[in-house]
């Protein structure tokens, strides 16, 4: 019988030791399966001795069901214990719980333009909002460029069908300098830059005046690295006395120092704008390539960014502004390349592309 104590006394450890279903397996198959251990005792029965048989039958049969009994015992508790960590695991949804949405970020030309008016507040700027679609008078005339003047074709325009009636359905009508409708100071057109509301907001608040107003542009441009349609510019304006070059440069500098939060460089070349005289173009040296020149700066090194100027006397007389006693300086920050260079953008194409992936820059 000093067979059956070792094999219990075996089966005893090896259970204590099996901690999953398989592992309880193979225990059962190691003991009770057709080549276990105690069926190849009872195989050998029909060898016992007659007279030894029916006690050995009796033990080796309960064994068997000592062991099976345990076996069994034990795959409730391994059972039970499985099925407690799968619960435990399984996330629960509680439909009663109010909906978690899950949370996008900003979009970068607003977190840009946050930055931006809170920088410009804190300058003494109010911030104007201002619509997209003006007449041709806000965007050209009022801005020193009369009917036929060239410098209209600098900004190719999307001019509104039949707006000269208020009747406009909204369709677009593409302009080219041949298919450019009659002009008129009604005609309505998508703004193609934020300079059109120049004249309407110093005829809103007169002089001294110091206002940002970003908004959205559009013009019938082919697209590339740095060109969109419809791009964001910020338009800056500040009207008072003895306000010169000194402090459009002034405000440029601390303004670009501010947004970066380190030393970046710029330069500033002359730039021919109808409304503005003197006018400049401000460059800033590359981000992407610090300047070694590549696909998001046109292979030039430098981004044209911020065109500026001194108020021409034409259009702050438009606006109502007594030039004697005031002069200006106004910008137009290119907001959407600006967004590039801050948030390392190499395409300008991202900003409307509505990948969320590439849009999740700022928290
Ligand atoms: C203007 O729009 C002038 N109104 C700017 C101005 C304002 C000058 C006040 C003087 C005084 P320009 O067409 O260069 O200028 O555009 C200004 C900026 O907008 C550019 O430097 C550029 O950064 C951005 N920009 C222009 N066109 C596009 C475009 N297609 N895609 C993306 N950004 C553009």
């Amino acid at each position: 019988m000093n067979n059956l104590i070792d094999i219990k006394n075996e089966f005893d450890l090896k259970i204590q030791v099996a901690a999953t279903s398989e592992e309880l397996d193979s225990v059962r198959i190691e003991f009770l399966g057709k080549k276990g251990k105690v069926q190849e005792l009872l195989n050998g029965l029909g060898a016992v001795p007659k007279e030894e048989r029916k006690d050995r039958g009796q033990a080796l049969n309960e064994l068997k069901n000592a062991i099976q009994t345990e076996i069994e015992q034990k795959g409730v508790r391994i059972k039970v214990a499985e099925l407690q960590e799968k619960v435990a695991k399984t996330p629960v949804y509680d439909a009663s719980l109010p909906y978690e949405a899950k949370c996008g970020s900003l979009h970068p030309i607003t977190l840009i333009t946050n930055e931006l008016e809170d920088i410009f507040a804190s300058f003494g700027f109010s911030v104007e909002d201002y619509s997209e679609v003006v007449s041709d008078f806000e965007c050209f005339t009022s801005l020193n460029i009369p009917e036929h003047h060239p410098a209209r074709d600098m900004q190719d325009t999307f001019y509104l069908e039949d707006s000269d009636s208020g009747q406009c359905d909204g369709e677009i009508k593409l302009s080219s300098t041949d298919r450019r409708p009659p002009i008129t100071d009604h005609q309505k057109l998508l703004k193609t830059h934020t300079s059109a509301a120049q004249n309407s907001l110093m005829k809103k608040y007169g002089a001294p005046l110091r206002a940002i107003f970003p908004g959205r542009c559009f013009r019938n441009e082919a697209t590339d690295a740095t060109h969109e349609n419809t791009f964001f510019q910020m338009e800056g304006m500040m009207i008072d006395e003895g306000v010169s070059i000194s402090n459009l440069i002034y405000f440029m500098k601390t303004m670009l120092s501010k947004v970066f939060e380190r030393d970046v460089e710029v330069r500033l070349r002359p730039g021919y704008f109808p409304f503005v005289e003197p006018g400049f173009e401000l460059d800033i040296k590359c981000l992407i390539c610090g300047g070694e020149k590549c696909a998001s700066c046109k292979h030039s090194g430098w981004l044209e960014l911020c065109p500026c100027g001194m108020i021409h006397p034409n259009v702050l007389k438009q606006g109502g502004i007594d030039t004697e006693k005031f002069s200006g300086f106004a910008f137009g920050l290119g907001l959407t390349r600006l967004a590039m260079m801050k948030y390392g953008v190499k395409d300008i194409r991202v900003f409307n592309g509505g990948r969320i992936e590439e849009l999740k820059i700022g928290k």
